[in-house]
Order: structure tokens, then sequence, then C-alpha cells
């Protein structure tokens, strides 16, 4: 559906390029990190920063995605299986960056948290999303954002990307 557009092209576009910038300063550079993209939408996005990463610093970061399906609290986990250590790259003493469009509950991120623990011991873990539209229910704060959307909970935000989506990157409010 359409909304009220909260972000543009450009606005997303410069978002993306001021996390790469904070991620590189946050981090002193790229070294021994990984960028994880949350299934669909913040895999695009990890891939968009990655890029930005790489034109600034001059250097390839990593990229991988993750699947956290059987790490949620809300599934029947008896078919489904762990994540296998060899299709991932290796997080051992990396500084791991998850990537998603959106933060609300925060169970997503803890779902990957448990994930990312469970292929091994990364150094740190750090969130990246291009919407935080509140409502945590658990004590997660993320590290980058790119805008800060207070919702009520019976809204939706619409992240619409090119990869996926559509002609043009667009995010709105769509209210029920
Ligand atoms: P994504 O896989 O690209 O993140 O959760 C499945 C999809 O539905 C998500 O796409 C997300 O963008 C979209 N979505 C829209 N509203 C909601 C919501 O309130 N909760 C969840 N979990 N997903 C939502
Ligand atoms: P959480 O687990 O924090 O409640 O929600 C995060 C995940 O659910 C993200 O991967 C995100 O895609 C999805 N999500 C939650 N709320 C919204 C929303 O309003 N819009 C979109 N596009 N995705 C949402
Ligand atoms: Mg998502």
């Amino acid at each position: 559906g359409t909304g009220k557009i909260i972000m543009d092209e450009a606005a997303i576009r410069r978002a993306l390029t001021r996390i790469a910038h904070e991620i590189l300063e946050r981090n002193k550079g790229v070294t021994d990190s990984i960028l994880f993209g949350i299934k669909s939408r913040g895999i695009y996005l990890a891939e968009r920063l990655a890029e930005k990463i790489a034109q600034i610093e001059g250097c390839p970061i990593p990229t991988s995605s993750l699947d956290i399906t059987f790490y949620r609290d809300d599934v029947d986990k008896e078919n489904l299986q762990p994540i296998d250590r060899t299709q991932v790259p290796d997080v051992n003493g990396k500084k791991v960056i998850l990537v998603d469009d959106v933060l609300y509950t925060g169970r997503t991120a803890r779902a990957a948290m448990d994930a990312l623990i469970d292929i091994g011991r990364p150094q740190l873990i750090q969130l990246a999303v291009l919407i935080d539209r509140g409502h945590r229910e658990l004590p997660i704060r993320p590290d980058f954002v790119g805008k800060n959307v207070p919702t009520s909970k019976r809204e939706n935000v619409s992240v619409l990307l090119r990869e996926t989506d559509a002609e043009t990157d667009a995010v709105s409010i769509i209210s029920p």
C-alpha cells in the first residue's frame, strides 16, 4: 500500500552513507569486521553498506546473510535446523555488525545474536537498522540508526527497495 513517505531514495542513500562512516569510525576501520544482513531486506542493506564502506575505506568488508528461523522464540523447531557453520563465515574473534531494515520488538535481533553465538564467539556484535520504530520488548538498542520513527503498534513501516520491491527506494508509514 501507500502511505506517507518518510524517507525517499536520497534520504535512504544519505542515511546509509552516514552509517557507513559511523561503522568505520566506531570500529577504527574494517579489520576483523563482518556485515551480516538479516533475511531479505537486511541483506540488501548490508550489501549497500559494504559497497559504501569499500568506497570510503578502499578496503572490502566481508558480507554474509543470516537465517534466524531456528532461533526465533515463536516457531516450532521440530522441522528446523540450526545454522550450518560450514556455510557461513567464521565469526570467532570478529566484529559482527547485524543489519536489518526495521527494528521493532527486538526479538529478531535477539534471535540473530543467538544464531551468531551458536556458530562461534564474536569479539563484539553491533546492530545497524534503517528504521527504529520503537516498542521494544527486550533490552536491545541499535548502535547505528538511519531514522528513528515513532509509530503506534497498529501502524506498519513499509520499506521498499530497488533490489526487490520497486523502481525507487522509499520508506513510508502505513496506517490502519
Ligand atoms: P523482510 O524479510 O524484508 O524484513 O517479516 C517478513 C516481512 O514482512 C519483513 O520483510 C518485513 O519487512 C515485513 N513486515 C512488515 N510489517 C511487519 C511487522 O510488523 N512484523 C514483521 N515481523 N514483519 C513485518
Ligand atoms: P522485531 O523482531 O524487532 O519485532 O522486528 C524486526 C523484524 O520484523 C525486521 O526484520 C523487520 O523486517 C520486521 N518488522 C517489524 N516491524 C516492521 C514494520 O513495521 N515494517 C517492516 N517493513 N518490517 C517490520
Ligand atoms: Mg527485516
